[in-house]
């Protein structure tokens, strides 16, 4: 079944030049992006986007490194995408993340991790909503 999930390239992979790279490796799997965007949250948004973590040790981390500088959310659509995705992510760790992932090759802490993706269909739903709103009806279609 042909799926939508939410990838957000974080600022510390925009801010190594990475982005190209990262949108290269989610092309070359075979999916195709299908809107996308360049901004740079705010303490709100970001505190919004992640409002599951509030109050972990770790949140203020996370939202100072997603305020540091512009991030690169992006729709992308294929079979099976929002597992697919995850899996060429890999962990949230680089350091247990598989060979040859993106976080596994560029990242280098649990927080400074370059990519966010959807765990899920729902929250896939909520986070395309979150960047794109309505701007995405009919994304993709040739
Ligand atoms: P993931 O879905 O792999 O991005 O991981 P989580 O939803 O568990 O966490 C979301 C973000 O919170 C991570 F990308 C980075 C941050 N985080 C930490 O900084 N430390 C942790 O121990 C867990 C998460």
């Amino acid at each position: 079944m042909i799926e939508r999930t939410l990838v957000n390239i974080k600022p510390d992979a925009v801010g190594r030049r990475l982005t190209g790279e990262i949108i290269r490796r989610i092309e070359a799997a075979g999916y195709r992006i299908t809107a996308m965007r360049m901004l740079r949250l705010s303490p709100e948004r970001a505190a919004a986007f992640y409002a599951e973590h509030r109050g972990r040790p770790y949140f203020e981390r996370l939202i100072a490194l997603m305020t540091s500088g512009d991030c690169v959310p992006m729709v992308v659509e294929g079979e099976g995408v929002v597992r697919g995705i995850r899996a060429l992510i890999g962990d949230t760790d680089p350091a247990k993340a598989g060979e040859g992932t993106i976080r596994r090759d560029f990242g280098t802490t649990v927080t400074v991790n370059c990519v966010h993706a959807s765990d899920g269909p729902d929250s896939a739903l909520r986070e395309i909503a979150f960047f794109f709103d309505h701007e995405i009806d009919g994304a993709g279609s040739e």
